[in-house]
């Protein structure tokens, strides 16, 4: 199942919740089903948003709140994993898309091998063109 429609799926349950998502695809895509003002998009702070979610969680316990993090950024954030278990607030879900990949930092060459040889196939062109220039004059 693709992440966006998962997201598509579960859009008109967060109408009424707090939603955090990480930075990168994950926010672009939510964002692309359709900006509500209780989506906080958490920028640069790579592993973080469980962190936020948790405060929120904590600060206002009569709201529920969602957290939609990424497989890299929950690697950057252990040490939060075990602060959540700690406190388990009963508002908070954190929901974690496993793509294998840090895509928002590399879409080509995690996600389409085919784009990795490609690649390949340029730098062996570009280097049989290296070799095949003539080689300088000596001076
Ligand atoms: C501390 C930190 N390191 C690196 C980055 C650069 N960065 C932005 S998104 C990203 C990948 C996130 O991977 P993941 O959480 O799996 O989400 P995906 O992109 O796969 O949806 C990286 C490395 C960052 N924003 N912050
Ligand atoms: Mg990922």
């Amino acid at each position: 199942m693709l992440r966006i429609d998962a997201l598509r799926a579960i859009y008109p349950a967060l109408e009424d919740r707090i939603v955090v998502t990480i930075m990168g695809a994950v926010a672009a895509e939510l964002q692309s089903i359709g900006h509500r003002p209780n989506f906080f998009y958490l920028q640069h702070a790579m592993g973080l948003a469980s962190s936020m979610g948790l405060g929120i969680a904590l600060a206002k316990p009569q709201a529920s709140v969602v957290v939609f993090d990424g497989d890299g950024s929950v690697l950057m954030n252990l040490g939060g994993l075990t602060t959540l278990a700690r406190y388990r607030p009963r508002n908070l879900v954190h929901v974690v898309f496993d793509n294998e990949s840090l895509l928002s930092v590399s879409p080509a060459s995690r996600r389409r091998p085919a784009c990795r040889a490609r690649r390949r196939s340029a730098r062996s062109t570009s280097s049989r063109a290296r070799s095949a220039r003539p080689s300088r004059p000596a001076i």
